[in-house]
């Protein structure tokens, strides 16, 4: 069994973060999704439109999401491999080389970024709307 691993917000769902796990899926068996808490976005400076429930409730709906965990913090990255059994660290190409220190635990990829869609401007265009 490969396990694969990718963090991230994953506010309102959109295709760019379904091909990012879709193609991190296809590096192994089992993926598992850390997903950001309201209070890490805090921390993250990020403002999510939908609650932690909420965007775990749509990862859980996918076919590619194996298990959705919480991510508490930036430094948990190393135990979770270790915890979970990891194989495989996966990310979009926005975090190139950011990562490259879990090298010495498990593979790291870094997919292509999808272009043309972000959480931030579906958010923005979602809350002009309701103005
Ligand atoms: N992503 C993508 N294409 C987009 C938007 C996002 O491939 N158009 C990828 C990102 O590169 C990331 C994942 O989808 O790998 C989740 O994106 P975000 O929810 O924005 O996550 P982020 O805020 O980057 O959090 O510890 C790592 C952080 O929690 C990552």
């Amino acid at each position: 069994m490969r396990r694969v691993i990718t963090y991230g917000t994953f506010d309102t769902l959109h295709h760019g973060h379904i091909r990012l796990l879709r193609r991190a899926k296809s590096l192994g068996d089992y993926l598992i999704v850390a997903l950001s808490t309201d209070e890490f976005n805090a921390l993250k400076g990020k403002q999510a439109m939908f609650s932690y429930k909420d965007r775990k409730y749509d990862l859980e709906s996918l076919r590619y999401v194996d298990l959705v965990i919480p991510e508490n913090s930036w430094e948990q990255k190393t135990t979770d491999i270790q915890l979970y059994h990891v194989d495989v660290f996966a990310m979009g190409s926005d975090w190139t080389g950011k990562f490259d220190f879990l090298k010495e635990q498990c593979e790291v990829v870094y997919f292509e970024r999808t272009p043309g869609v972000c959480s931030s401007s579906i958010r923005e265009s979602m809350i002009a709307a309701t103005k």
